[in-house]
């Protein structure tokens, strides 16, 4: 069987979902670093022939390049049962919530992360006040959608716990105020080594 890679970057909250994944699914693999900040025609020839779109993340399974960190979290969830893919109900719910955060907290949030970065992208007129208002309205939705249980998968995290923790951890990064939900949800991931571990796994 082919090695498992994950191809990713420490700023990259998509590649770092999926790094989250793997870990709580204990799925042996191997991770590489492609240097975002970097032009995109210097990144690894190896790595530009598997992205079609020269991004990451890229994970490497079975042979076959997958991209597109929701969909990535999806297959791991169906391929392997695990995270919300033991069971009909549990896919069901990590679909609606990996579609959920790819529209809403995946669009607003590395955007406010880039309009504050120094020497980042330039954003028109009235874009950031455009996303800070659609971050209050992502922060009401997440605490609709988690309800009261512990995590979004129930009493376990999922993939899209994982999803939605790939960038709602750096909520301040962002210069926003986590909802209270949210911060306590953050304490609940927090508190799992494989978040610390995913943090750290492209250095
Ligand atoms: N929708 C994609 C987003 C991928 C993406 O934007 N990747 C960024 C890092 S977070 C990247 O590779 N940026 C470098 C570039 O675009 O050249 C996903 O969910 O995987």
């Amino acid at each position: 069987m082919a090695e498992t890679i994950l191809w990713g970057h420490r700023d990259s909250g998509h590649a770092v979902k999926v790094a989250l994944a793997l870990r709580l699914a204990g799925l042996p693999h191997r991770t590489e670093v492609v240097d975002i900040w970097a032009a995109r025609e210097t990144r690894p020839a190896a790595f530009l022939a598997l992205s079609p779109l020269g991004q990451v993340p890229v994970l490497e399974l079975d042979g076959e390049p997958l991209v597109q960190s929701g969909a990535i979290l999806l297959e791991l969830a169906q391929r392997f049962g695990c995270l919300g893919g033991e069971s009909a109900s549990g896919l069901r719910r990590g679909r609606q919530l990996c579609l959920w955060e790819a529209n809403r907290i995946g669009m607003c949030l590395p955007q406010l992360i880039e309009a504050r970065r120094p020497g980042g992208d330039v954003f028109p007129e009235g874009a950031v006040d455009w996303l800070a208002a659609r971050y209050a309205a992502d922060a009401a939705q997440f605490d609709a959608l988690l309800g009261t249980e512990p995590f979004f998968h129930g009493q376990a995290p999922g993939v899209g716990d994982c999803a939605i923790w790939g960038y709602v951890r750096w909520t301040r990064k962002a210069g926003m105020e986590p909802s209270s939900a949210m911060a306590r949800w953050l304490d609940r991931m927090d508190a799992l080594p494989e978040t610390g571990e995913a943090a750290a796994a492209f250095g």
